[in-house]
């Protein structure tokens, strides 16, 4: 048994910015008090792995482990662990909850308190890592999860016990991208429970739909959505918009591909930006939605794209949500007189607002009832000797989720 004792596996390691991962042969200790030590199955590729790796100012930092959505089983597991035992398979999610705290125990909150949420080169509970190299050299961890090694130490708050039957290469989406634009089908999940228990099955659905609707992001039946960037998270938002009842979903992407596959998602109108007659995006939305969407939201991690998705939606009640990642430090410039004449409502979310514990079960849940789509957003999957290659075509576009297989 390895129990108790170092791992010697391979890791991915990020060692400088802009450069291709190096497989090497490291070194993972076993888990401290509430750690898991975990043998990695299979791990997509999320873009804030390319946003990191080609970090070049602080908080850059290398040699560093990338990777976060990862599904594996539990090798060993570190001292005061119940939750979970050797065998189990997990899922990580990068955002911690310990179900303890003032704000895990708020239904209004996904930002544990005694786990803040940060970008740290440290495990989440003890500030320290698990990975060394040959030359016993630390690593960095990323995210609090590093999936990118054949074995990794992940805290208990970052990991969520899955069904076993469920294929593995789909429950890891739900560790970061895909849920976070899942979230206004998951609120529409919550909302519903008491209201139908008497319902019938068709009438259900309906309800299910509209007072979820009605409940959350407030996306209504009728309602008009601008989504930019139909990546992984753009085109589970369109999913979610779809599912509470939106008529007009437009996606708005540089690559005109995107509109087929978007209209699986629920994507009804398709903006190619860069090519609007010099017109800019947001002025083109106002004009196909009579004076602006109700909804926008922001996938692809560009700052000056939530002002234009801002620009975007309609004065008086519009709302933009920004999910996509910049890099860090990236500044939204928006006039004090714009935001006062507006009257819009601008938000961020982090993981989509879901209580990773609570709510990714239940994604997983709706997904194993094909009421939500997972499969679709697997365009790839390498081996991880080829986890550059994966690289290469999520930075490129060509592809929503690569996974990559250990
Ligand atoms: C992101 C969330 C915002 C900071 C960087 C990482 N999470 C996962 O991709
Ligand atoms: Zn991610």
């Amino acid at each position: 048994t390895t129990e108790g004792k170092p791992i010697l596996c391979k890791a991915a390691v990020a060692r400088k910015a802009r450069e291709p991962l190096v497989i090497e042969e490291i070194t993972v200790a076993p888990p401290m008090p509430s750690e898991v030590r975990i043998r990695v199955i299979c791990s997509s590729l999320c873009h804030s792995d390319i946003t990191f790796l080609n970090l070049q100012v602080p908080p850059a930092i290398f040699p560093r482990i990338l990777g976060h959505e990862a599904t594996g089983v539990v090798e060993s597991v570190g001292k005061d662990v119940t939750e979970v035992r050797k065998g189990d398979v997990v899922i990580t999610v990068f955002l911690p909850e310990c179900g303890e705290c003032i704000d895990c125990k708020s239904s209004k909150s996904n930002r544990c308190s005694i786990f803040p949420f940060k970008v740290s080169p440290w495990m989440p509970r003890h500030g320290t890592s698990r990975f060394t190299d040959k030359n016993g050299e630390i690593i960095s961890h990323f995210l609090f999860i590093s999936s990118f090694s054949e074995y990794t130490v992940v805290d208990i708050a970052n990991i969520i016990k899955i069904d076993p039957e469920i294929p593995p290469d789909r429950a890891c989406l739900l560790g970061c991208g895909v849920s976070t634009g899942k979230f206004l089908s998951q609120l529409l999940y919550t909302r519903t429970t008491f209201l139908l228990k008497n319902a019938n099955k068709y009438f259900k659905h309906i309800l299910y739909r509209v007072g979820a609707a009605w409940r959350t992001a407030g996306v209504e039946p009728g309602s008009t959505v601008a989504i930019f960037g139909l990546g992984s998270i753009g085109l589970a938002v369109a999913e979610g918009a779809r599912l509470c009842g939106a008529t007009k979903i437009i996606g708005v992407d540089v690559n005109p591909e995107k509109f087929e596959i978007g209209k699986k998602f629920g994507v009804t109108d398709f903006v190619h930006a860069g090519e609007c007659e010099d017109k800019p995006v947001s002025q083109v939305i106002i004009e196909m939605t009579g004076g602006g969407a109700d909804y926008c939201f922001e996938c692809v991690g560009t700052a000056s794209l939530v002002h234009e998705a801002y620009a975007s939606c309609r004065k008086g009640w519009g709302k933009t949500i920004v999910l996509g990642v910049d890099k860090p430090g990236a500044r939204i410039n928006l006039s004090s007189h714009e935001v006062l004449h507006d009257g819009k409502c601008l938000m961020g979310s982090l993981f989509g607002g879901l209580k990773p514990k609570s709510h990714v079960p239940i994604l997983l849940k709706r997904y194993v009832e094909k009421e939500l789509q997972l499969d679709e957003f697997v365009t790839h999957e390498v081996e991880f000797k080829d986890i550059n290659k994966a690289f290469d075509l999520l930075s490129t576009g060509k592809c929503l989720r690569c996974v990559i297989w250990m």
